[in-house]
């Protein structure tokens, strides 16, 4: 079954970190955090086709960006992860397909996020009819509003009919700030953050059933029971003083349509990568894998040792 979400777009709160003096509207916010603002899965409008942006022509890029991109030679038009990459080899595997034109630096921010996912999904996913082995991603660079405003937009697109595992995604990014947050060490956290929001975090849970409350009423839980055991045992300062922690995990209800109802609660769980404002350090908790396994993922989170520590994404350049 083809189903199409809208899109989770995301743009910085306040602007893009670091380029002026930090002064309000010139910066990050005040916290040094970015916003995954209008993360909206409504985005797009049901059946509205992704951004159909032109390719950006290397020329438009910053002129050292250009340089170093013609000097690595030229960009990938597809990659699978698993295989054998960055020593990673898993039955998960994610193809990126990459659209317009791209630098090969930026191109190893998605290649790192995916090795990344194959090493904590381990598990195959049953193919799609169409033979899609597991999940298939279309990246795009391309100029959406210059620098600032609109970050990108990520989210899939395709959703296996039963598991509500998605086979599709896209993920679009500004190439003006694509190119900033690279050189601020910041885009290969964005990537993997909106790579996650394609295999579902955030945007299958509801339809999966996997949250409980509601924004609107100022409460919304992660239900799984994966998650909810790496809360308790990780999280456990946190847990011990949330007086609902028998209903879940917080998710954020803040931030309007779109950061609201996606991510972990940004107040609880401030620099874990899948909160919905992105800060100067970010890492993954087992909990984020954790959910990966209630959504249906084979992960290397086992309930029974939850505290064992989790495989940064940096560990796999180490
Ligand atoms: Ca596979
Ligand atoms: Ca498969
Ligand atoms: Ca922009
Ligand atoms: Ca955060
Ligand atoms: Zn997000």
């Amino acid at each position: 079954m083809m189903m199409r979400l809208g899109l989770a777009a995301l743009s910085p709160r306040g602007g893009l970190p670091a380029q002026g003096d930090g002064s309000a509207g010139d910066g990050p916010a005040d916290d040094g955090s970015w916003a995954f603002a209008a993360d909206a899965f409504e985005f797009a409008g049901a059946g509205a086709p992704p951004q159909d942006g032109a390719p950006v022509l290397l020329a438009a890029l910053p002129e050292g960006a250009a340089a170093a991109a013609a000097a690595a030679g030229p960009y990938l038009t597809t990659y699978t992860s698993g295989l054998g990459g960055l020593g990673v080899v898993s039955d998960f595997n994610i193809t990126i397909v990459f659209e317009g034109e791209w630098t090969t630096e930026l191109q190893e921010e998605f290649i790192l996020a995916a090795e990344y996912l194959s090493s904590i999904i381990t598990g195959d996913i049953r193919n799609t009819r169409g033979g899609i082995d597991d999940i298939t991603i279309t990246a795009t660079l391309l100029d959406i509003d210059g620098e600032g405003g609109i970050l990108g937009q990520a989210g899939p697109t395709a959703i296996r009919r039963n598991s509500h595992i998605p086979s599709q995604g896209v993920m679009e990014f500004d190439t003006a700030d694509a190119e900033i947050s690279d050189d601020d060490a910041l885009f290969d956290d964005i990537v993997l953050h909106e790579m996650m929001h394609c295999l579902g975090f955030g945007t299958t849970w509801k339809q999966a059933g996997l949250t409980t409350g509601s924004v609107r009423g100022d409460d919304m839980r992660f239900d799984g029971l994966n998650a909810e055991v790496a809360y308790m045992h990780i999280f456990d300062d946190l847990y011990a003083a949330d007086p609902d922690r028998t209903d879940g995990v917080p998710v954020e209800t803040d931030g309007g349509s779109g950061t609201a109802g996606g991510h972990w609660d940004d107040d609880t769980f401030e620099n874990e990568l899948m909160t919905g404002y992105i800060d100067d350090e970010n890492y993954v908790s087992a909990m984020t894998v954790a959910a990966l396994e209630d959504m249906g993922y084979d992960t290397v989170f086992e309930k029974w040792y939850p505290t064992i520590p989790i495989l940064q994404p940096d560990d796999l350049l180490a």
